[in-house]
C-alpha cells in the first residue's frame, strides 16, 4: 500500500476537477417535468405538516454502494468504471473518491452521508497503517463538510468483508479476531466523533452462525454485549453524544443473524440492559427478508422506544435476496410516512439510501436517477400520507375500531384495573359480542384515492 504525504492530501481534497460535469444542482420542477434530473415531488423547503420536507426526510448518501459498488457478483466482475478509481492507488483514489462524493452530495442537494471505514479509506498493511489512512481521510471529509455543510449521519466499521471475519466479528469465537474488529471500530468511533456523526451503526453481518453444531451461540451473544458495552462506553468517554444503532437483518451472508429483526434486537439490547444508549436502524430490504414489511419494522421500533433511523432500500418481490435496489413502490413509502408522522418523526434518525444502481445501469449519471426517484417516491408518500391524516377519516375509523375501550369497563381495563376474574365475570353477564368488520379494504381504499 502507498503512503500518503499530507500535504498531497489537502491538494487533493481542494482540487477542482469536477466528475460530474455535465449535471448541474437538481431542481424541483415539478410532476410535469421530464427532465430526469429534476425533482418531480422533493421541494426540499416546502413545508409539509409544520416543517420543511428536508427535516422530515432527512436523506443521506451510502458512500459504499454509490461511490465503491461497481457492480460485481458472484458470476461476474464489476461493470460500471468510476473517473475516481485510480488502478494500484489506493489512497489517491480514496481522495479522489472523496471529491467526487462531496459534488454528488451539493448536486443532488442532500445534507448526509454514512460510511464505513474501508469505504472512506483503504485497509493497510498492518493495524497501525489502516489506522493512519482513516485518519489521513477523516482529516480532508472534516475540511469538505466544513466546505458544503453536509453532514455525516452515521459511521461504521466494515466487520465482515475481510477473510478474517469469516466467522464473526465480536463472536468471533478466536479472541484475536475480536480484537482486530475493537481496532477497527475504535478507529471508527473516532472518525465518527471528529466528523460530528449524529449515529453509529453496527451492522452485524457475519454475527450469526450457519451450523449449531460448532457453536456456543450463548456465549457469542454474550461476547457480542461486552463488546457493544465497551464500546459505548469509549463512545461515551471520547464525547460521542450521538446514538448507536443496531441494524437487523435475518440472514445473508449468515444462515442465523443474531439481529434477526426488530424484535429480536429489542429483546437482546434489554436482556443485557443496553436499551438506553442503543437503537434501531432499519432497512426495508431486511425487513422483508424477515417476512416483515418496512411499516411494521418501524412501528415495533417506535412500540418500544427503539426507533433510530432507516437505511432506505428495496428488494425483489420475486426472489430472497438482499438486492438493495432504489425505493420506488409508492405503497411502501406512504405506509412508512403514516407511521412516521403519527409517531412524530426521524428524531436523531434520517433516511440513507442503502441501495445500488443495477449492474447493468452502467451511466454515471445513473446513480443520480436512482436517488432522485428514491427521493421522490418518498416525498410523494410525505405528501400523500401528509393528505391522508388532515383530510380523510383515516384516524377516526382507526380509532373507532377500540371505541369499547374509551368509557366504562373497557376503560378501567386499559388503566390496568380489571383481574382476570372480574374480566371472566363481565364475559358471563353479557351476550355474544356482535361481529364487527375490520374493514381492511376500506383502509386501502383511502390510501389509492389520496395518490393522484
Ligand atoms: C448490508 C447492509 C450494510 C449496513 C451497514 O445488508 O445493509 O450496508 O447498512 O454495514
Ligand atoms: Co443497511
Amino acid at each position: 500500500m502507498e503512503a500518503k504525504p499530507q500535504t498531497m492530501a489537502i491538494n487533493l481534497t481542494l482540487g477542482q476537477k469536477e466528475y460530474f460535469p455535465k449535471i448541474k444542482k437538481i431542481k424541483y420542477e415539478g410532476q410535469d417535468s421530464d427532465n430526469p434530473l429534476s425533482f418531480k415531488f422533493y421541494d426540499s423547503e416546502k413545508v409539509v405538516s409544520g416543517k420543511p420536507m428536508k427535516e422530515h426526510l432527512k436523506f443521506a448518501v451510502a458512500y459504499w454502494h454509490t461511490f465503491c459498488g461497481t457492480g460485481g457478483d458472484p458470476f461476474g466482475p464489476g461493470t460500471k468504471s468510476f473517473p475516481w478509481e485510480i488502478p494500484g492507488k489506493p489512497m489517491q483514489s480514496a481522495y479522489a473518491k472523496l471529491d467526487a462524493a462531496f459534488e454528488f452530495f451539493t448536486k443532488l442537494d442532500v445534507e448526509y452521508y454514512c460510511f464505513h471505514d474501508r469505504d472512506l479509506a483503504p485497509e493497510g498493511e498492518n493495524v497501525k497503517e489502516s489506522v493512519q489512512f482513516l485518519k489521513e481521510l477523516t482529516k480532508a471529509a472534516k475540511v469538505k463538510q466544513e466546505e458544503s455543510s453536509v453532514k455525516l449521519l452515521w459511521g461504521t466499521a466494515n466487520l465482515f468483508s475481510h477473510p478474517r471475519f469469516m466467522n464473526g466479528a465480536a463472536t468471533n469465537p478466536d479472541f484475536d479476531v475480536v480484537t482486530f474488529a475493537a481496532s477497527q471500530v475504535k478507529a471508527a468511533l473516532d472518525a465518527t466523533i471528529e466528523l460530528g456523526g449524529c449515529n453509529y451503526v453496527f451492522w452485524g453481518g457475519r454475527e450469526g452462525y450457519s451450523s449449531l453444531l460448532n457453536t456456543k451461540m450463548k456465549k457469542e451473544l454474550d461476547h457480542l454485549a461486552i463488546f457493544l458495552s465497551k464500546a459505548r462506553d469509549y463512545g461515551r468517554e471520547n464525547g460521542f453524544k450521538g446514538t448507536f444503532l443496531i441494524e437487523p437483518k435475518p440472514m445473508e451472508p449468515s444462515k442465523h443473524q443474531y439481529d434477526f429483526d426488530v424484535a429480536t434486537v429489542v429483546s437482546f439490547l434489554k436482556n443485557y440492559n443496553l436499551e438506553d444508549d442503543f437503537k434501531i436502524n432499519i432497512e426495508n430490504n431486511h425487513a422483508t427478508l424477515a417476512g416483515h414489511t418496512f411499516a411494521h419494522e418501524i412501528q415495533t421500533a417506535y412500540n418500544f422506544n427503539a426507533f433510530g433511523s432507516l437505511d432506505i432500500n428495496q428488494g425483489d418481490p420475486h426472489n430472497g435476496w438482499d438486492t438493495d435496489e432504489f425505493l420506488s413502490n409508492i405503497y411502501d413509502a406512504i405506509h412508512i410516512m403514516l407511521v412516521i408522522l403519527e409517531e412524530g418523526g426521524l428524531k436523531t434518525g434520517g433516511m440513507n439510501f442503502d441501495a445500488k444502481t443495477r449492474r447493468n445501469s452502467t451511466d454515471l449519471e445513473d446513480i443520480f436517477i436512482g436517488h432522485i426517484h428514491a427521493m421522490d417516491t418518498l416525498a410523494r408518500g410525505l405528501l400523500i400520507a401528509d393528505e391522508i391524516l388532515r383530510k380523510s377519516n383515516y384516524k377516526d375509523l382507526k380509532q373507532k375500531r377500540y371505541k369499547s375501550f374509551d368509557k366504562d369497563k373497557g376503560l378501567h381495563f386499559t388503566k390496568n384495573k380489571l383481574g382476570l376474574e372480574e374480566l371472566a365475570n363481565i364475559a358471563s353477564n353479557i351476550s355474544e359480542p356482535e361481529i364487527i368488520s375490520g374493514k381492511q379494504e376500506l383502509f386501502e381504499s383511502i390510501i389509492n384515492k389520496y395518490i393522484k
